[in-house]
């Protein structure tokens, strides 16, 4: 078999190397020429534990190979991101509707093309509409008649960045059919290396059930952040309430923190919530929650200020988006640490174990970047990711520093 897969990212490289240490001879297509040439070389853009090895021997092989242009193959997926457009949190579909029309030209008779990048419902259709438009010559997978020339699918990845080589492996997944061949076809497919279920459904609710499940999350992490805010009003200890809490068998409740971060909780409920507003209510007001968290932060840090009543200087432990990893995209914690430093020149530094430099989010803001050590001796010290770094420290502060605990790490 044959692959070719559009985005070579997060989830493309990885999936494309899976496919190709299990004997397929896979296709990646990226417009980022950086990206491809790396790949070429058998190395890797991104970080993500036991990804390198896997693509350095398959290009090694020569099972894999990296091009910023199309082919011919059996089946193609598509893997490019989907972002919302700023304030209106419309979905974003100018990469996939690209992706589709740069692999329109090769499409040929008995073809499957697999959708996994994460949509609003409705998108699987809209690449068969493209496909349709593009290429009249064939005939494409349509709803209540399994007679089709290319078969098409939606098949949403649930991995979790840092454990992605084994959760593409043993998650079960949901694989869509626009018809009931299509998701056949494409089960076939991802049963080369899945060894969890392969879950058949239409490609609507294999869109919808993606977008449900992070914004099952979203939801329940913002009761956590909610409960976070009543408790600090009412002079109750949130971490304490949320462990009793939880000893009732049927209770089980997340943990607050500064804001949800990362490209996935808190960007898809918006798809759900930009096609059914009236009806998403709590799916909206989970998200408006959650992205208000971080206001809230920096707000407890101008009430230490106000309280030390001196100059005082800020310490901001993590950056990450969360624990472990060393991911700063759409982290709270960033947003938090830079609007700091605009806001008290000078006067804030941050510890971040897993980076070695600043990215440029922070050019001009004066930040610096510390160690624990020197952090811990700051007027306010502002825990902001519960890195197994600072989990090991069990620190002594004295009753001129005033700390904020965001993830209730250090609570006494
Ligand atoms: N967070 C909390 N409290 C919690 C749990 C998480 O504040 O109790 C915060 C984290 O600190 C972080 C954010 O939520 O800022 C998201 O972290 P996460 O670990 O919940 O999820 P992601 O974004 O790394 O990965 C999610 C996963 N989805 C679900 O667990 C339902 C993953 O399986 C998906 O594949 C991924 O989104 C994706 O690509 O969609």
């Amino acid at each position: 078999m044959k692959l070719c897969i559009c985005g070579l990212g997060y989830i493309g490289l990885p999936t494309a190397a899976m496919f190709a240490s299990h004997g397929v001879s896979v296709h990646g297509v990226d417009v980022n020429v950086h990206a491809v040439e790396t790949i070429n070389k058998g190395m890797i853009h991104i970080v993500e534990p036991g990804l390198g090895e896997v693509v350095r021997q398959a290009v090694k092989e020569n099972m894999l190979r990296a091009s910023t242009e199309a082919c011919e193959a059996d089946a193609f997926i598509i893997c490019v991101p989907t972002p919302f457009k700023g304030e209106s949190h419309e979905p974003d579909l100018s990469y996939v509707e690209s992706a589709t029309a740069e692999i329109a030209p090769f499409l040929r008779k008995g073809n499957t093309v697999i959708l996994e990048s994460t949509s609003p419902v409705g998108t699987t259709e809209r690449v068969a509409e493209i496909l349709r438009e593009m290429r009249p010559d064939l005939v494409m997978a349509s709803e209540n008649t399994d007679e089709c020339d290319v078969f098409i699918a939606y098949c949403p990845e649930r991995v979790l960045p840092g454990r992605i080589m084994t959760e593409l492996v043993d998650n079960d997944r949901i694989v869509g059919g626009i018809n009931r061949v299509s998701a056949d076809k494409a089960s076939d497919i991802y049963a080369v290396f899945v060894k969890g279920e392969l879950l058949r459904t239409n490609a609507r609710t294999a869109e919808m059930s993606k977008l449900t499940e992070n914004s099952f999350r979203d939801v329940n992490i913002a009761f956590a952040n909610e409960l976070s805010l009543i408790c600090d009003r009412l002079n109750i200890d949130v971490w304490e309430l949320i462990a009793l809490a939880n000893h009732h068998p049927r209770v089980n409740i997340l943990n607050p923190g500064p804001g949800v971060g990362g490209h996935c909780i808190a960007v898809d409920p918006w798809f759900i919530v930009s096609r059914t507003p009236d009806l998403a209510r709590i799916i909206h007001t989970a998200r408006l929650v959650n992205d208000g968290k971080p206001e809230w932060v920096k707000q407890q840090v101008r009430n230490a200020i106000a309280k030390l009543n001196r100059h005082c200087n800020i310490a901001c432990l993590g950056l990450a988006f969360k624990p472990d990893i060393d991911d700063l995209r759409e982290s709270p914690s960033v947003f938090i640490a830079r609007d700091l430093a605009k806001e008290y020149p000078g006067c804030v530094m941050a510890v971040e174990p897993n980076i070695t430099e600043l990215p440029e989010i922070f050019d001009g803001t004066g930040l610096r970047l510390v160690s624990a050590e020197e952090a811990l001796k700051a007027d306010i010290i502002l825990l902001l990711v519960d890195h197994r770094e600072f989990r090991s420290i069990s620190p002594d502060f004295d009753e001129k520093q005033i700390l904020i605990d965001t993830r209730g790490l250090w609570r006494k």
